[in-house]
């Protein structure tokens, strides 16, 4: 189907701004100073707009294709409306961890937000060495607060598959089924590393276990709908802002457009993975006391996301056989997967399509270390994934790893 639709650009943003009453209130189109494209992700167009009273806005355009690779790989820009519906259904949830909402426009696939220009993303904090204490915490808010809502335990059954039916996502989904799922696996392409770490990629390829434990995650991934879930939550899709000495003021979970109902862990263990990465970076660059900091973020995470779920489960809709018992099974099996998803969005940022600037962004003559030590732990996490270790006791083996293989000569 073809798209053909204005894509935003400085010279249209103030009329366009002019022609939504919806944000009069929020920014004066008659009085723009700033218009910044920042668009970092792969798929879309992304302006932070800003008046002369300094009040700002965000608007963002799904293009028809992934921006990443061009017009020679089209996508539906209907992925925007999953965003903004989702970001609206999680806000109700959890309103304090989302961005706020102004418009959606369904003609030009535009998500007018909150200008959070006063937080950072948060790859981008811990890529600088910062520390911010309470942000994974408010995450893990974040995941049980919006999947216990979209759940059957929060939304009860007939709502739960009516709204599965709204939010299916097949071309993204696929998106993930390849690159997170399949082609580390069985490569194609699209696949890339440094030469050095070839043997570290064959030894993902070779490694029986975790290939088959990848095909079960995967068609958990494809069949389990569990809960409206982000679909892409990593430290590129939060925002922190915090006081000089690291304290919380805000978190936020943005840029949903990946989300459908799926499996519940599998936007724990996409936090998860991107703390071992952000650990990779710090071990690489001999930042011990990020290390430490980094260190103690998984299971901060975890405590806070079954804290939250369990506060929740009492105001279950139906608690005939959904028992305190089921409660407790699923938490293991939640914290089981999430490992498993965890290893494979570590293996897809280092041997896929879309990589992360903590790993790219070092001199290759660490990154050879990190990138094997974040492979490594990851067929650590299949192994460990059934042992019930406690998330502490797995991301100190992480450590253990990590810190073995960083000179890049440990193989
Ligand atoms: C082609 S899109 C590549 C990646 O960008 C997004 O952030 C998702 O992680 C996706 O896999
Ligand atoms: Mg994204």
């Amino acid at each position: 189907m073809e798209h053909t639709y204005e894509f935003l650009s400085a010279d249209n943003i103030p009329a366009y701004l002019a022609s939504r009453k919806e944000t009069a209130s929020v920014i004066d189109p008659t009085s723009i100073v700033e218009m910044k494209e920042v668009g970092d992700g792969n798929l879309n167009i992304v302006f932070i707009v800003k008046d002369s009273k300094g009040q700002g806005i965000v608007l963002k355009q799904a293009l028809p294709y992934v921006r990443l690779v061009g017009p020679s790989w089209p996508m539906s820009p209907d992925r925007a409306r999953i965003e903004y519906e989702t970001t609206v259904i999680h806000s109700e949830a959890a309103e304090h961890l989302v961005p706020k909402i102004y418009f959606y426009d369904t003609d030009r696939y535009i998500i007018a937000m909150e200008d959070l220009s006063d937080h950072k993303v948060w790859r981008t904090a811990l890529n600088a060495g910062e520390k911010n204490f309470g942000s994974a915490e408010s995450v893990g808010e974040y995941i049980a607060r919006a999947t216990f809502a979209t759940s059957i335990f929060g939304a009860g059954a007939e709502k739960h598959k009516k709204d599965i039916a709204r939010a299916i996502n097949p071309e993204i989904c696929l998106i993930t089924e390849d690159l997170v799922f399949t082609e580390p696996y069985f490569p194609g392409d699209r696949n890339s590393y440094l030469s050095d770490n070839e043997p570290d990629a064959q030894a993902i390829i070779d490694d029986e276990q975790m290939v088959l434990e990848i095909g079960e995650l995967k068609f958990k991934f494809m069949t389990a709908a569990e809960a409206l879930i982000h679909g892409d939550l990593h430290t590129g899709s939060v925002m922190v802002k915090s006081k000089e000495d690291g304290t919380e003021i805000s978190t936020r979970a943005f840029d949903s457009e990946f989300s459908f109902y799926g499996p519940i862990a599998f936007d724990i263990g996409a936090v998860l993975a991107n703390f071992y990465i952000a650990m990779a970076r710090s071990i690489a660059l001999g930042r011990t006391e990020h290390v430490e900091f980094i260190q103690t973020l998984p299971t901060a995470l975890w405590n806070s996301f079954e804290i939250h779920f369990r506060k929740l489960w009492p105001t279950r809709i139906d608690k005939r056989v959904f028992s305190d018992q089921l409660l407790e099974v699923l938490l293991e099996v939640w914290k089981e997967d999430a490992f498993g998803f965890a290893a494979a969005k570590m293996v897809r940022r280092i041997v896929g399509l879309a990589k992360t600037t903590d790993i790219e962004t070092l001199d290759p003559n660490i990154r050879v270390g990190a990138a094997r030590g974040v492979l490594r732990s990851a067929q650590l996490l299949i192994r460990e994934r059934h042992k019930h270790s406690s998330i502490d006791e797995v991301t100190t083996k992480v450590r253990e790893i990590m810190d073995e293989v960083r000179t890049g000569d440990g193989r």
